[in-house]
């Protein structure tokens, strides 16, 4: 996929247009969904990160911020921007997420900064996890774009409920005054040629738990299982993991078939540089049926010299199409049903 063009003039358009900032539970700042997001941890909440949205007609880009990010913070340390919401403007498709992070005027921000982004729709449920919400996009600092498939994309109606979680930190010797994640969605009007439509799937070694755990010293596996409740195809998968990931691999132990092997790429000193995509869409995508096992298994190797609480993940993260679109469609709720505890 092409680099993403950004129209920075639109936000001048955008200005005042969907700006909302919805508190967040402050002193209790787990995220209660257990998701891709590092939960238990107290944070302070970044005042005046806002959320705009410009909208080309063809592009939806979302702006968050300005935030405020000082050298050498950890995550734990930085105040963090509470959840956005973001209310789709539209009826139809998304059809991919392109992240970059700039400062006010437009400069580059390092990646690195960024610890998590994560999209959460309120308004369905995840179809391999019910208990949590349907999680439709995520990147951390290696800033994942997420492609177009042609003729694919995610369905969405006007007014749905889109939750944002960020979390920033700066391990760079550079401050950074204001700056902003911009996430930039092409999308298909309804009104146009219809697109099939794909959901998110994330097979996860903690199988519908929080997605984090300890990461213990040297090498190490885990593995989790999830069951599919849909005949349908992944179109194509990718990984996400921590610093010290080895590989993750996804199989269908039901069938006993290796559906892929993601190496991960690191540093010399361990650090995640990026998670490879294997595609299987061209192949027509790769099978699964109603009832099969999907088995998850994460290796890392921990060279920190310390056991590292809450930081590991291991998650397989693909595109489903359903045999039945109907069946995964009417998943739909109008409000959250999901507990908010
Ligand atoms: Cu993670």
């Amino acid at each position: 996929m092409g680099k993403t063009r950004y129209l920075l003039a639109a936000f001048a358009l955008a200005a005042g247009a969907a700006v909302q900032e919805k508190p967040h539970d402050k002193d209790h700042m787990q995220h209660p969904h257990d998701g891709f997001m590092q939960g238990h941890m107290h944070h302070a909440t970044a005042k005046g990160v806002l959320l705009a949205q410009a909208d080309d007609g063809q592009r939806i880009t979302l702006r968050i911020g300005p935030m405020k990010l000082p050298a050498h913070t950890s995550h734990m340390k930085m105040p963090q921007p509470a959840d956005l919401m973001w209310k789709v403007p539209i009826s139809g498709w998304l059809l991919a997420y392109h992240p970059k992070l700039v400062d006010a005027n437009g400069g580059a921000v390092p990646g690195i900064v960024l610890h998590h982004v994560a999209f959460w729709n309120e308004n369905r449920p995840d179809f391999l996890c019910p208990n949590k919400e349907e999680h439709i996009f995520g990147a951390g600092s290696e800033l994942t774009d997420w492609a177009e498939i042609p003729g694919f994309g995610y369905r969405v109606e006007q007014g749905d409920r889109i939750r944002i979680e960020t979390m920033v930190h700066n391990p760079t010797a550079s401050s950074y005054d204001a700056a902003y994640l911009e996430v930039a969605i092409p999308y298909r009007d309804a009104s146009s040629t219809p697109l099939k439509s794909v959901y998110p799937a994330w097979m996860d070694v903690t199988a519908c738990g929080h997605s984090g755990y300890d990461l213990p010293i040297g090498p190490s596996e885990k593995s989790g299982n999830v069951t599919v409740k849909y005949d349908g195809v992944l179109l194509g998968v990718g990984g996400h993991m921590h610093d010290y990931a080895k590989q993750v691999t996804l199989e269908d132990a039901t069938q006993k078939a290796n559906v892929a092997t993601l190496d991960a790429k690191t540093d010399g000193k361990g650090q995640l540089i990026s998670m490879p995509i294997k595609m299987f869409f061209e192949q027509g995508g790769c099978k699964l049926a109603a009832g099969d096992q999907l088995k998850i298994t994460a290796a890392y190797d921990n060279t920190s010299g310390t056991m590292l609480p809450d930081g590991a993940m291991g998650i397989v993260v693909g595109y489903f199409v359903p045999a039945d679109d109907a069946a995964v469609a009417n998943l739909r709720h109008k409000t959250s049903a999901i507990a908010k505890n």
